[in-house]
């Protein structure tokens, strides 16, 4: 844990059900591109909170993204959850950490650019998208620190659709090319970078998505889960309960 202690912005309790979803990647280019997450989204019941761990859209640049009609679906799903009492927090991906709250403004939806900390009974559960946690990746980590410059930000926030559109394809791009030309172990989330956040956040257990592949690993200061991308394999979905954790698959609409 650090000295401060967590951030009570970035902490929640597990006391009344969280389910934790990760690497949507949806298309927002497709009017349709959200109805099924949506539907899925109306379907929940009994639950406090939805966690989106990153990458809920595939490109998000700034709040002119929020105009197209799938945002707006998938906005209104959200509306539709907070009228419901479900809490819905969006933890900053590697294609979507240009998310801010004034985007999804009416929405009600909370965003953490980092992490997320669910208090579970004993266990203090610490949530991140992983891409950080790609340590070796020093092109990308150089990458990451300009594109969440002041500079970047400021722009985007003001970008028009017709600038931020193409921003957003070219952005996609350069980052599936880079992915694809780096060896696995470079490019993978390093379990040691794992163990340093959860001893920094005192954690006990890390979720992570970002490698759309599911694993359940004791690094001995921590156990480390990394959901399947969502829709994409069995084990999609993180449910938190006061009394533990339970991996499975996704509820469906
Ligand atoms: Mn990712």
């Amino acid at each position: 844990m650090s000295a401060r202690g967590p951030d009570p912005a970035h902490e929640i309790e597990a006391l009344d059900g969280v389910l934790v979803v990760a690497d949507l990647h949806l298309d927002l280019a497709d009017e349709h591109g959200c109805d099924a997450f949506a539907r899925s989204c109306d379907s929940l019941s009994g639950l406090a909170h939805l966690v989106v761990l990153g990458d809920l859209f595939d490109a998000w640049v700034g709040p002119a993204h929020a105009r197209l009609p799938a945002a707006r679906t998938m906005l209104q799903a959200f509306a539709r959850l907070a009228d419901r009492g479900v809490a819905v927090h969006l933890v900053h991906g590697n294609r979507d950490f240009l998310l801010d709250e004034s985007s999804l403004a009416g929405c009600g939806a909370r965003v953490h650019p980092d992490h997320l900390r669910v208090r579970a009974g004993d266990a203090a559960v610490l949530l991140v998208h992983g891409d950080r946690e790609c340590t070796r990746d020093h092109a990308y980590q150089r990458l990451r620190r300009v594109l969440r410059s002041p500079l970047v930000r400021a722009f985007a926030r003001r970008a028009p659709l017709w600038a931020s559109l193409p921003l957003a394809r070219r952005l996609r791009r350069a980052s599936i090319g880079a992915v694809s030309r780096k060896a696995p172990q470079e490019k993978s989330i390093q379990p040691e970078a794992v163990r340093a956040r959860a001893v920094r956040h005192g954690a006990t257990i890390v979720v992570c998505g970002h490698a759309h592949e599911w694993r359940d690993l004791d690094l001995g200061a921590c156990r480390w889960i990394v959901l399947d991308a969502w829709g994409a394999g069995p084990r999609d979905a993180l449910r938190i309960d006061a009394g533990g954790l339970s991996v499975g698959p996704a509820p469906r609409a």
